[in-house]
């Protein structure tokens, strides 16, 4: 059956429900097909979330149920709550061969219409109990449930042919649609299956969002396509990470930064966390670098080291530090299989020498990278030299082929909590409150979030200005929460160049250019 997932096609008819029985339509597509096929039994457990178990009989019938049900929609858009509904959606939506657009469930109202009109779906899919916003609200519906039964007849894969549409900010302008293929996603996770020798036997816990890569492709269509088990904790706490991969019995852990610095934070005062990540057999932390306090916390409690790997959206993953590698605190480790990677010069010239000092932009090709951004020939162009994919990382290569990676390009994107954000979206969203005259965002480094968002802002009338929480709310109400303003500095006036630009740099105690 399908060949994304082949564990799913390993399952035996289900038991329970009224019609189960697996389909079996064979994939003529070598590349997505490339991987062993997992012999897990169908009573094997597959995801559990909440109150949600799920084996993969019960999979592939939840999701058999909803496939004949996509298949003329064009595209499908995910209500995106970190549920097993979720996991349920895309899977099928995959089986059927639509393109699925996971839609962060905290999204605002411009970020929502702009998601919705540049990706136009036929129709989302939600829980029955989720109050969708205006927007979404408007198309036509399918309420998942996770307990449904139906035949799994899926549709013939196309190696190219787009699997997620998932949308991620730019310096300016709205949020950009990437559109993934099944060749990129499976290249992705099976480049990451040697990395990290996993196998079906693997229960990965995390606590990440769905409607990104880091949650969704390798967090749950990964352990699906390994013929292992996820467990989502549905949102981050320590005690649920210390449970899960206790006497849960995780044995491995995907966060951010941010997630393994919380838990360091508590390993002096918990010796059930200090058991429980003792005995994972692999801590993955990716999104953003973790720093090395963070690394060296977590070792000396622990005895474990955390390995660290580096991707984006658009390329999906691009290298890691391999299990059992030995400590590598500050390196995302040698390009996983398949990829190419070289550093260059701001002329474009390639550094060829690999001294762990010459710094330079990380370029990228191979099969994980992404087919192009939705309805933005021009943004897909711009993102390319030739066939090598432009990172906006800069990077040092060590003389083993290690990658360190030592900063970023432009100074308008920020990293907090994972999460890229573009400095331009959110200054558009402040500049349409009545109260703002001008805006400027930064990034500074915050212990926890490893940037903090910042807004500098003239207000309209100088003698009263807004209150923070206002601003805050105004953007996480337009845009996203993650996105809102975490400090709000009032200024007279923002620093200018003469041709009017905002100087950045010149913001007090600021760094930024
Ligand atoms: C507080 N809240 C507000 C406001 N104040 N909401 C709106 N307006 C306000 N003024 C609410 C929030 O909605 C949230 O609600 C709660 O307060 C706390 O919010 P926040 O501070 O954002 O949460 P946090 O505890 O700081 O979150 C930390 C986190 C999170 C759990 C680490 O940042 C996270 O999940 N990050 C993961 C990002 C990620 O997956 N990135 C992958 C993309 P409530 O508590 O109800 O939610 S990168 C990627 O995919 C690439 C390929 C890669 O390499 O991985
Ligand atoms: P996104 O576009 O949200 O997928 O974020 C991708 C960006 O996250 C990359 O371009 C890097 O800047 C950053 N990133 C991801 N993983 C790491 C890592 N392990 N270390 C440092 N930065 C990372």
């Amino acid at each position: 059956m399908s060949a994304l997932f082949p564990a799913l096609a390993a399952a035996p008819a289900g038991p329970p429900g009224p019609a189960a029985s697996a389909g079996q339509v064979p994939s003529a597509d070598p590349v997505a097909s490339a991987g062993p096929v997992a012999s897990a039994g169908g009573g094997r457990a597959a995801l559990w979330c909440g109150a949600d178990a799920l084996t993969y009989d019960e999979l592939a019938a939840a999701a058999g149920a909803l496939v004949p049900r996509l298949r003329d929609a064009g595209r499908v858009a995910v209500w995106a709550t970190p549920t097993a509904r979720t996991a349920v959606a895309v899977v099928a939506a995959l089986l059927a061969g639509v393109p699925a657009v996971p839609v962060n469930p905290r999204t605002g109202a411009r970020e929502l219409a702009h998601i919705v009109g540049d990706s136009a779906p036929g129709l989302v899919l939600a829980g029955a109990e989720d109050d969708l916003p205006p927007g979404l609200a408007d198309l036509d519906r399918i309420d998942v449930d996770v307990r449904a039964r139906g035949p799994l007849a899926v549709e013939p894969e196309s190696a190219e042919s787009a699997a997620l549409i998932v949308y991620t900010s730019g310096t300016t302008g709205p949020p950009k649609g990437v559109v993934l293929s099944r060749r990129a996603i499976a290249a992705s996770l099976d480049a990451l299956e040697e990395a990290w020798a996993w196998t079906a036997d693997d229960v990965l816990v995390h606590a990440l969002p769905l409607f990104h890569v880091h949650g969704l492709i390798l967090g749950v269509l990964g352990p699906l396509r390994r013929g292992g088990s996820v467990r989502h904790l549905g949102t981050f706490s320590v005690r649920g990470v210390a449970e899960a991969l206790g006497e849960g019995g995780g044995t491995m852990l995907f966060g951010v930064p941010t997630m393994y610095h919380r838990l360091a934070d508590a390993l002096d005062e918990d010796p059930a966390l200090v058991r429980a990540l003792r005995g994972a057999r692999l801590l993955v932390s990716g999104s953003a670098a973790l720093p090395v306090r963070d690394h060296e916390r977590i070792a000396a409690a622990t005895g474990r080291q955390v390995v660290e790997r580096y991707g984006m959206t658009e390329t999906l993953m691009l290298t890691s530090v391999r299990v059992g590698a030995g400590p590598r605190p500050g390196s995302v480790g040698p390009p996983l299989r398949g990829m190419e990677l070289r550093l260059v010069e701001e002329d474009g010239t390639e550094i060829g020498k690999d001294d762990g000092e010459t710094v330079g932009e990380i370029q990228v090709r191979g099969p994980n990278l992404f087919t192009e951004y939705l309805n933005r020939p021009d943004a897909t162009a711009a993102a390319f030299d030739g066939d090598w994919f432009r990172t906006g990382d800069m990077a040092v290569r060590d003389p083993d082929g290690s990658v360190r990676i030592v900063g970023r390009k432009a100074t308008d994107l920020i990293k907090s909590g994972g999460y890229k954000i573009g400095a331009g979206e959110i200054e558009n969203a402040l500049l349409d409150h009545p109260a703002v005259r001008e805006a400027a965002v930064t990034g500074e480094p915050d212990p926890d979030l490893g940037e903090r968002i910042v807004a500098w802002v003239v207000p309209a009338d100088t003698e009263r200005p807004p209150a923070a929480e206002e601003l805050a709310g105004h953007v996480a109400a337009l845009l996203a929460s993650h996105k809102r303003p975490r400090v709000v500095r009032f200024l007279p006036a923002l620093p200018r160049n003469d041709m009017g630009k905002v100087l950045k740099k010149a913001l007090p105690g600021s760094d930024r250019g």
